[in-house]
Protein backbone atom coordinates (compact mmCIF):
# COMPACT_ATOMS: atom_id res chain seq x y z
CA UNK A 1 0.00 0.00 0.00
CA UNK A 2 2.61 2.37 0.81
CA UNK A 3 4.11 1.72 -3.08
CA UNK A 4 0.85 2.78 -4.29
CA UNK A 5 0.75 5.94 -2.09
CA UNK A 6 -0.11 8.86 -3.90
CA UNK A 7 1.98 11.38 -2.17
CA UNK A 8 5.31 9.24 -3.30
CA UNK A 9 6.40 11.95 -6.17
CA UNK A 10 5.90 14.82 -3.51
CA UNK A 11 8.05 12.83 -1.38
CA UNK A 12 10.54 12.44 -3.68
CA UNK A 13 11.28 16.31 -3.81
CA UNK A 14 11.21 16.95 -0.85
CA UNK A 15 14.01 13.86 -0.47
CA UNK A 16 16.20 15.99 -3.22
CA UNK A 17 15.50 19.25 -1.09
CA UNK A 18 17.43 17.28 2.46
CA UNK A 19 20.16 15.64 0.31
CA UNK A 20 21.09 18.75 -1.24
CA UNK A 21 20.44 21.29 1.67
CA UNK A 22 22.89 21.67 4.41
CA UNK A 23 22.09 23.93 6.55
CA UNK A 24 18.36 23.04 8.59
CA UNK A 25 16.30 24.64 10.98
CA UNK A 26 12.87 22.09 11.53
CA UNK A 27 9.77 24.18 13.45
CA UNK A 28 7.41 21.83 14.79
CA UNK A 29 4.27 21.73 16.55
CA UNK A 30 4.33 21.42 20.52
CA UNK A 31 2.02 18.74 21.17
CA UNK A 32 2.73 14.62 21.04
CA UNK A 33 2.60 14.42 17.47
CA UNK A 34 4.38 17.48 16.70
CA UNK A 35 7.25 16.26 19.17
CA UNK A 36 7.51 13.33 17.67
CA UNK A 37 7.63 14.37 14.35
CA UNK A 38 10.20 16.34 15.32
CA UNK A 39 12.00 13.47 16.71
CA UNK A 40 11.86 11.54 13.19
CA UNK A 41 12.69 14.38 11.20
CA UNK A 42 15.54 14.69 13.82
CA UNK A 43 16.83 11.02 13.65
CA UNK A 44 16.49 11.41 10.20
CA UNK A 45 18.68 14.10 9.49
CA UNK A 46 21.57 12.44 12.20
CA UNK A 47 21.69 9.76 10.37
CA UNK A 48 22.36 11.88 6.86
CA UNK A 49 24.64 13.80 8.94
CA UNK A 50 23.44 16.88 8.38
CA UNK A 51 23.25 19.80 10.57
CA UNK A 52 20.06 20.74 11.91
CA UNK A 53 17.97 22.08 14.72
CA UNK A 54 14.53 22.05 16.35
CA UNK A 55 12.09 24.30 17.61
CA UNK A 56 9.05 23.75 19.40
CA UNK A 57 6.32 26.24 18.68
CA UNK A 58 2.80 26.99 18.82
CA UNK A 59 0.27 28.11 15.54
CA UNK A 60 -0.03 31.55 17.46
CA UNK A 61 4.16 32.12 17.28
CA UNK A 62 4.55 31.47 13.21
CA UNK A 63 3.80 35.10 12.66
CA UNK A 64 6.86 36.36 14.34
CA UNK A 65 9.47 33.71 12.69
CA UNK A 66 12.18 34.94 10.99
CA UNK A 67 13.67 32.29 8.02
CA UNK A 68 17.07 32.32 7.67
CA UNK A 69 18.35 28.37 7.31
CA UNK A 70 18.66 27.27 3.82
CA UNK A 71 16.30 24.67 4.49
CA UNK A 72 13.22 25.30 7.01
CA UNK A 73 10.98 22.64 7.68
CA UNK A 74 7.63 22.67 9.32
CA UNK A 75 6.13 19.46 10.81
CA UNK A 76 2.67 19.10 12.52
CA UNK A 77 1.91 22.51 11.13
CA UNK A 78 2.32 24.97 8.43
CA UNK A 79 -0.69 23.69 6.10
CA UNK A 80 -3.06 26.54 8.04
CA UNK A 81 -0.65 29.41 7.29
CA UNK A 82 -0.14 31.66 5.61
CA UNK A 83 3.73 31.29 3.96
CA UNK A 84 4.81 34.14 1.49
CA UNK A 85 6.17 36.26 4.57
CA UNK A 86 8.69 33.13 5.09
CA UNK A 87 9.30 31.99 1.75
CA UNK A 88 12.53 34.35 0.64
CA UNK A 89 14.70 34.21 -2.31
CA UNK A 90 17.77 32.65 0.19
CA UNK A 91 15.40 29.96 2.63
CA UNK A 92 13.80 27.20 0.76
CA UNK A 93 10.67 25.73 3.14
CA UNK A 94 9.26 21.92 3.35
CA UNK A 95 5.81 21.78 4.80
CA UNK A 96 5.16 18.23 6.32
CA UNK A 97 1.85 18.67 7.58
CA UNK A 98 -1.82 16.82 8.05
CA UNK A 99 -4.54 19.45 8.89
CA UNK A 100 -6.46 20.92 6.43
CA UNK A 101 -4.10 23.13 3.50
CA UNK A 102 -5.22 26.86 2.57
CA UNK A 103 -2.70 26.55 -0.37
CA UNK A 104 -3.67 24.26 -3.64
CA UNK A 105 -0.84 21.16 -4.48
CA UNK A 106 0.20 23.53 -7.45
CA UNK A 107 0.61 26.44 -5.65
CA UNK A 108 4.68 26.21 -4.65
CA UNK A 109 5.26 30.18 -4.36
CA UNK A 110 8.02 30.42 -7.29
CA UNK A 111 9.84 26.70 -6.41
CA UNK A 112 10.28 28.00 -3.03
CA UNK A 113 8.19 26.15 -0.68
CA UNK A 114 6.66 22.04 -1.13
CA UNK A 115 4.06 21.64 0.86
CA UNK A 116 3.44 17.91 1.22
CA UNK A 117 -0.24 17.37 3.03
CA UNK A 118 -2.32 14.04 2.57
CA UNK A 119 -5.25 16.45 1.94
CA UNK A 120 -4.27 17.40 -1.42
CA UNK A 121 -4.30 13.59 -2.71
CA UNK A 122 -7.71 12.86 -1.00
CA UNK A 123 -6.43 11.20 2.01
CA UNK A 124 -8.20 12.29 5.76
CA UNK A 125 -5.42 13.98 7.41
CA UNK A 126 -7.56 13.33 10.55
CA UNK A 127 -7.59 9.65 10.77
CA UNK A 128 -5.63 8.19 8.11
CA UNK A 129 -2.29 10.10 9.21
CA UNK A 130 -0.94 12.46 11.46
CA UNK A 131 1.89 14.97 11.32
CA UNK A 132 4.78 12.13 12.66
CA UNK A 133 3.06 9.75 9.90
CA UNK A 134 4.33 12.44 7.22
CA UNK A 135 7.87 13.14 8.96
CA UNK A 136 8.38 9.03 8.76
CA UNK A 137 7.21 8.69 5.42
CA UNK A 138 9.49 10.90 4.07
CA UNK A 139 12.22 9.72 6.72
CA UNK A 140 11.19 6.04 4.80
CA UNK A 141 12.37 7.24 1.62
CA UNK A 142 15.92 7.04 3.06
CA UNK A 143 15.26 3.68 4.21
CA UNK A 144 15.06 4.46 7.66
CA UNK A 145 12.39 2.02 8.44
CA UNK A 146 13.23 1.71 12.15
CA UNK A 147 11.92 4.75 12.91
CA UNK A 148 8.23 3.30 12.28
CA UNK A 149 7.08 2.96 14.92
CA UNK A 150 7.25 6.61 15.90
CA UNK A 151 4.78 7.19 13.21
CA UNK A 152 2.61 4.99 15.45
CA UNK A 153 3.10 6.47 18.39
CA UNK A 154 2.28 10.11 17.12
CA UNK A 155 -1.05 8.94 15.35
CA UNK A 156 -1.94 7.80 19.06
CA UNK A 157 -0.79 10.86 20.23
CA UNK A 158 -2.96 12.66 18.12
CA UNK A 159 -5.81 10.50 18.60
CA UNK A 160 -6.27 8.92 15.23
CA UNK A 161 -7.35 5.78 16.20
CA UNK A 162 -10.07 6.96 18.89
CA UNK A 163 -13.11 7.15 16.31
CA UNK A 164 -12.52 3.30 15.09
CA UNK A 165 -10.38 1.84 17.61
CA UNK A 166 -7.96 1.01 15.32
CA UNK A 167 -5.46 2.99 13.04
CA UNK A 168 -6.27 3.22 9.35
CA UNK A 169 -5.04 3.96 6.11
CA UNK A 170 -1.23 5.33 5.84
CA UNK A 171 -1.38 4.90 9.25
CA UNK A 172 -1.75 1.13 9.54
CA UNK A 173 0.19 0.70 6.83
CA UNK A 174 2.81 2.40 8.76
CA UNK A 175 1.94 0.18 11.38
CA UNK A 176 2.51 -2.62 9.68
CA UNK A 177 5.65 -1.96 8.50
CA UNK A 178 6.75 -1.21 12.54
CA UNK A 179 4.95 -5.24 12.54
CA UNK A 180 6.97 -6.14 10.59
CA UNK A 181 10.29 -4.72 11.79
CA UNK A 182 9.73 -6.52 15.12
CA UNK A 183 9.13 -3.07 16.80
CA UNK A 184 5.63 -3.31 17.52
CA UNK A 185 2.85 -5.62 18.36
CA UNK A 186 -0.83 -5.02 18.06
CA UNK A 187 -3.95 -6.66 19.18
CA UNK A 188 -7.25 -6.25 19.82
CA UNK A 189 -8.00 -5.27 23.63
CA UNK A 190 -9.86 -3.67 26.64
CA UNK A 191 -9.85 -0.21 26.10
CA UNK A 192 -8.42 1.08 29.60
CA UNK A 193 -5.99 3.75 29.97
CA UNK A 194 -2.68 2.43 32.34
CA UNK A 195 -2.29 -0.87 30.15
CA UNK A 196 1.24 -1.28 31.82
CA UNK A 197 2.18 1.34 34.82
CA UNK A 198 -1.83 1.13 36.49
CA UNK A 199 -2.72 -0.86 39.00
CA UNK A 200 -6.03 -2.39 37.01
CA UNK A 201 -8.33 -1.94 39.53
CA UNK A 202 -6.80 1.76 39.63
CA UNK A 203 -7.26 1.95 35.86
CA UNK A 204 -11.04 0.88 35.92
CA UNK A 205 -11.71 3.78 38.33
CA UNK A 206 -10.97 6.23 35.65
CA UNK A 207 -13.54 4.86 33.14
CA UNK A 208 -15.11 7.72 32.85
CA UNK A 209 -16.81 8.17 29.39
CA UNK A 210 -20.08 7.19 31.22
CA UNK A 211 -21.14 7.27 34.88
CA UNK A 212 -20.84 3.77 36.55
CA UNK A 213 -20.76 2.57 39.82
CA UNK A 214 -16.83 2.02 39.42
CA UNK A 215 -16.12 5.30 38.36
CA UNK A 216 -13.76 7.21 40.75
CA UNK A 217 -14.78 4.58 43.56
CA UNK A 218 -11.84 1.90 44.03
CA UNK A 219 -13.81 -0.26 46.04
CA UNK A 220 -16.26 -0.80 43.59
CA UNK A 221 -13.67 -1.76 41.55
CA UNK A 222 -11.74 -4.03 43.66
CA UNK A 223 -15.19 -5.88 44.61
CA UNK A 224 -15.33 -5.95 40.72
CA UNK A 225 -12.66 -7.67 39.83
CA UNK A 226 -13.23 -10.37 43.28
CA UNK A 227 -16.48 -11.21 41.87
CA UNK A 228 -15.62 -11.70 37.96
CA UNK A 229 -12.67 -13.78 39.87
CA UNK A 230 -9.83 -11.74 38.83
CA UNK A 231 -7.07 -11.91 41.01
CA UNK A 232 -5.78 -8.01 41.78
CA UNK A 233 -2.34 -9.12 43.13
CA UNK A 234 0.30 -11.77 41.26
CA UNK A 235 2.22 -11.93 44.30
CA UNK A 236 3.09 -9.00 45.85
CA UNK A 237 2.58 -6.81 42.80
CA UNK A 238 -0.76 -5.74 41.64
CA UNK A 239 -2.12 -6.48 38.46
CA UNK A 240 -2.26 -4.11 35.45
CA UNK A 241 -4.69 -4.71 32.31
CA UNK A 242 -1.51 -5.99 30.30
CA UNK A 243 -1.09 -9.29 32.96
CA UNK A 244 -4.17 -10.58 32.55
CA UNK A 245 -5.43 -13.71 30.75
CA UNK A 246 -7.26 -13.74 27.47
CA UNK A 247 -10.26 -15.15 29.77
CA UNK A 248 -10.18 -12.78 32.15
CA UNK A 249 -9.77 -9.97 29.66
CA UNK A 250 -12.88 -11.70 28.15
CA UNK A 251 -14.61 -11.67 31.24
CA UNK A 252 -14.01 -7.82 31.79
CA UNK A 253 -15.23 -6.93 28.55
CA UNK A 254 -18.30 -8.69 29.16
CA UNK A 255 -19.02 -7.28 32.62
CA UNK A 256 -18.46 -3.59 31.48
CA UNK A 257 -21.23 -4.06 28.70
CA UNK A 258 -23.64 -5.20 30.38
CA UNK A 259 -23.11 -2.47 33.06
CA UNK A 260 -22.86 -0.13 30.62
CA UNK A 261 -25.77 -0.50 28.74
CA UNK A 262 -27.51 -0.60 31.60
CA UNK A 263 -26.06 3.01 32.12
CA UNK A 264 -27.06 4.26 28.32
CA UNK A 265 -30.43 5.23 26.69
CA UNK A 266 -30.95 2.88 24.76
CA UNK A 267 -29.59 4.64 21.21
CA UNK A 268 -26.27 4.13 22.53
CA UNK A 269 -26.59 0.50 23.32
CA UNK A 270 -24.79 -0.28 19.99
CA UNK A 271 -22.04 1.99 20.72
CA UNK A 272 -20.98 0.41 23.96
CA UNK A 273 -18.59 -2.76 22.68
CA UNK A 274 -16.71 0.57 21.03
CA UNK A 275 -16.10 2.24 23.98
CA UNK A 276 -14.68 -0.61 25.93
CA UNK A 277 -12.51 -2.40 23.32
CA UNK A 278 -9.89 -0.97 20.72
CA UNK A 279 -6.29 -2.18 19.43
CA UNK A 280 -3.42 -1.51 21.63
CA UNK A 281 0.37 -1.13 20.83
CA UNK A 282 3.09 -2.32 22.52
CA UNK A 283 6.70 -1.26 21.75
CA UNK A 284 8.35 -4.66 21.96
CA UNK A 285 11.98 -2.76 22.78
CA UNK A 286 10.58 -0.73 25.68
CA UNK A 287 10.78 -2.97 28.97
CA UNK A 288 7.38 -4.42 30.08
CA UNK A 289 5.68 -2.08 33.07
CA UNK A 290 7.79 0.86 31.58
CA UNK A 291 5.38 4.31 30.46
CA UNK A 292 7.11 4.06 27.63
CA UNK A 293 5.82 0.40 26.31
CA UNK A 294 2.40 0.87 25.45
CA UNK A 295 1.76 3.66 22.97
CA UNK A 296 -0.95 5.43 25.12
CA UNK A 297 1.05 5.75 28.10
CA UNK A 298 4.03 6.60 26.09
CA UNK A 299 1.85 9.33 24.48
CA UNK A 300 0.72 10.50 27.63
CA UNK A 301 4.61 10.97 29.22
CA UNK A 302 5.14 12.98 25.65
CA UNK A 303 2.70 15.35 26.33
CA UNK A 304 3.29 15.68 30.21
CA UNK A 305 6.79 16.94 28.93
CA UNK A 306 5.25 19.76 26.31
CA UNK A 307 2.45 21.02 28.90
CA UNK A 308 5.75 21.77 31.25
CA UNK A 309 7.52 23.07 28.52
CA UNK A 310 10.34 20.53 28.26
CA UNK A 311 10.01 19.46 24.69
CA UNK A 312 13.61 18.61 24.45
CA UNK A 313 13.58 16.05 27.40
CA UNK A 314 11.03 14.17 25.54
CA UNK A 315 12.21 14.54 21.71
CA UNK A 316 15.46 12.88 23.46
CA UNK A 317 13.72 10.21 24.57
CA UNK A 318 12.16 9.09 21.51
CA UNK A 319 15.59 10.10 19.98
CA UNK A 320 16.70 7.05 22.20
CA UNK A 321 17.99 8.56 25.37
CA UNK A 322 17.08 6.67 28.03
CA UNK A 323 19.13 7.49 30.82
CA UNK A 324 19.02 11.39 32.14
CA UNK A 325 15.83 12.27 30.11
CA UNK A 326 14.14 9.34 30.90
CA UNK A 327 14.72 10.35 33.94
CA UNK A 328 13.43 13.83 33.44
CA UNK A 329 10.58 12.61 31.85
CA UNK A 330 9.60 10.65 34.58
CA UNK A 331 9.87 13.17 37.17
CA UNK A 332 7.81 15.35 34.80
CA UNK A 333 5.23 12.83 34.39
CA UNK A 334 5.06 12.55 38.42
CA UNK A 335 5.15 16.29 38.62
CA UNK A 336 2.38 16.56 35.78
CA UNK A 337 0.33 13.92 37.69
CA UNK A 338 0.40 16.08 41.38
CA UNK A 339 -0.55 19.39 39.61
CA UNK A 340 -3.86 17.60 37.68
CA UNK A 341 -4.77 16.10 41.00
CA UNK A 342 -4.42 19.28 43.06
CA UNK A 343 -6.26 21.24 40.54
CA UNK A 344 -9.37 18.54 40.05
CA UNK A 345 -9.70 19.28 44.07
CA UNK A 346 -9.15 23.06 43.83
CA UNK A 347 -12.59 22.46 41.01
CA UNK A 348 -14.96 19.45 43.18
CA UNK A 349 -13.50 21.25 46.75
CA UNK A 350 -15.36 24.87 45.39
CA UNK A 351 -18.26 23.20 43.59
CA UNK A 352 -17.00 24.87 40.68
CA UNK A 353 -18.90 22.37 37.97
CA UNK A 354 -22.00 24.88 36.38
CA UNK A 355 -24.88 22.72 34.78
CA UNK A 356 -26.69 24.94 31.80
CA UNK A 357 -29.34 23.13 30.11
CA UNK A 358 -27.23 21.78 27.30
CA UNK A 359 -23.71 21.68 28.55
CA UNK A 360 -21.66 22.22 31.66
CA UNK A 361 -18.89 24.39 32.58
CA UNK A 362 -16.09 25.58 35.04
CA UNK A 363 -14.46 28.55 35.64
CA UNK A 364 -10.78 27.55 35.88
CA UNK A 365 -8.54 30.38 36.44
CA UNK A 366 -5.93 29.29 38.30
CA UNK A 367 -5.58 26.10 36.04
CA UNK A 368 -2.45 26.74 33.53
CA UNK A 369 -3.74 27.14 29.88
CA UNK A 370 -1.65 23.97 28.52
CA UNK A 371 -3.46 21.80 31.00
CA UNK A 372 -7.27 23.02 30.76
CA UNK A 373 -7.71 20.27 28.46
CA UNK A 374 -6.95 17.25 30.18
CA UNK A 375 -8.71 18.55 33.66
CA UNK A 376 -12.24 18.62 31.39
CA UNK A 377 -11.54 15.55 30.60
CA UNK A 378 -10.86 14.19 34.04
CA UNK A 379 -13.53 16.17 35.56
CA UNK A 380 -16.49 14.95 32.89
CA UNK A 381 -16.59 11.87 35.18
CA UNK A 382 -17.71 13.84 38.20
CA UNK A 383 -20.65 15.87 36.18
CA UNK A 384 -22.93 15.03 33.93
CA UNK A 385 -21.47 12.52 31.03
CA UNK A 386 -24.15 13.25 28.74
CA UNK A 387 -23.29 16.84 28.22
CA UNK A 388 -20.22 18.31 27.28
CA UNK A 389 -18.03 19.95 29.84
CA UNK A 390 -16.53 23.14 29.08
CA UNK A 391 -13.27 25.08 30.82
CA UNK A 392 -12.13 28.23 30.82
CA UNK A 393 -9.01 30.03 31.94
CA UNK A 394 -6.68 33.12 31.25
CA UNK A 395 -4.36 32.14 27.85
CA UNK A 396 -1.31 33.33 30.05
CA UNK A 397 1.93 34.64 29.54
CA UNK A 398 1.07 38.59 28.90
CA UNK A 399 -1.59 38.18 26.33
CA UNK A 400 -5.00 38.58 26.09
CA UNK A 401 -7.99 36.25 25.77
CA UNK A 402 -9.52 33.17 27.25
CA UNK A 403 -8.67 29.69 26.50
CA UNK A 404 -11.74 27.17 25.96
CA UNK A 405 -11.33 23.49 26.42
CA UNK A 406 -14.61 21.12 25.77
CA UNK A 407 -14.21 17.56 26.40
CA UNK A 408 -17.27 15.24 26.16
CA UNK A 409 -17.88 11.12 26.22
CA UNK A 410 -17.35 9.28 23.09
CA UNK A 411 -20.78 8.39 22.99
CA UNK A 412 -22.07 11.92 21.58
CA UNK A 413 -19.66 11.80 18.89
CA UNK A 414 -20.43 8.00 17.80
CA UNK A 415 -24.27 9.75 17.84
CA UNK A 416 -22.64 12.03 15.10
CA UNK A 417 -21.90 15.36 16.98
CA UNK A 418 -18.68 17.20 15.80
CA UNK A 419 -18.02 19.55 18.58
CA UNK A 420 -14.79 20.44 17.19
CA UNK A 421 -17.16 22.34 14.61
CA UNK A 422 -19.88 23.39 16.34
CA UNK A 423 -17.07 25.42 19.11
CA UNK A 424 -15.31 26.67 16.13
CA UNK A 425 -18.65 28.76 14.98
CA UNK A 426 -19.67 29.48 18.15
CA UNK A 427 -15.98 31.10 18.82
CA UNK A 428 -16.35 32.67 15.81
CA UNK A 429 -19.48 34.35 17.26
CA UNK A 430 -18.19 36.32 20.03
CA UNK A 431 -14.78 37.04 18.03
CA UNK A 432 -12.59 34.21 18.71
CA UNK A 433 -11.58 31.13 16.76
CA UNK A 434 -11.74 27.20 17.59
CA UNK A 435 -11.68 23.94 16.26
CA UNK A 436 -10.67 20.32 17.16
CA UNK A 437 -12.13 16.68 17.36
CA UNK A 438 -14.99 15.85 17.90
CA UNK A 439 -15.07 14.93 21.66
CA UNK A 440 -11.89 17.10 22.70
CA UNK A 441 -11.70 20.71 20.88
CA UNK A 442 -11.01 24.12 22.06
CA UNK A 443 -11.52 27.63 21.09
CA UNK A 444 -9.24 31.08 22.00
CA UNK A 445 -11.90 34.02 22.61
CA UNK A 446 -11.71 37.60 23.88
CA UNK A 447 -11.36 38.69 27.31
CA UNK A 448 -15.09 39.17 29.10
CA UNK A 449 -16.73 37.28 25.94
CA UNK A 450 -17.01 34.05 28.48
CA UNK A 451 -20.77 34.43 29.33
CA UNK A 452 -22.14 35.41 25.82
CA UNK A 453 -20.08 32.66 24.43
CA UNK A 454 -21.91 30.18 27.04
CA UNK A 455 -25.18 31.77 26.24
CA UNK A 456 -24.79 31.14 22.29
CA UNK A 457 -23.47 27.14 22.67
CA UNK A 458 -25.82 26.61 25.22
CA UNK A 459 -28.41 27.75 22.59
CA UNK A 460 -27.16 26.27 19.75
CA UNK A 461 -27.03 22.58 21.15
CA UNK A 462 -30.92 22.43 22.19
CA UNK A 463 -31.98 19.42 20.79
CA UNK A 464 -28.59 18.48 19.83
CA UNK A 465 -27.31 16.33 23.00
MN1 LIG B 1 -0.94 16.60 14.52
Amino acid sequence: MLKSNPMNLSFEKAHDLIKKSEDIKIYTHIDCDGVTAGAVLSSMLDKLGKDHEVEFISLDQMDDLVTENELTIFSDLGSGQEMDKLCTSNSKTLILDHHPPIRKLDNYLNGQLIELNPHHHNIDGSYEVSGGGMTYLLARTFGYTDLSWMGVLSAVGDMQNSFSGKLIGLNSSILQESIQQNLISSQNDLAIYGRQTRPLYIALSYFGDVNLPITNNKTECQMLLNKLDIPMKNGRKYRSLCDLSVEEKGRLFSELVRMLSLEVPSRYVKYVPKLISGDSYEFLMEEKYSPLRDASEFSTAVNACGRHKHHKVAMNVLKGDRGASLDEMEHLALEHRRYLAQKMEWIRGDERITPMNNLQYFEGSEIKSEVIGTIAGMILSYGDWKKPIVGFTPIGEEKEGIKVSLRCSRLLAYDGIHFGNLIRKVAKKVGGNGGGHSVACGAYIPEGSTAKFLKIFDESLKGVV
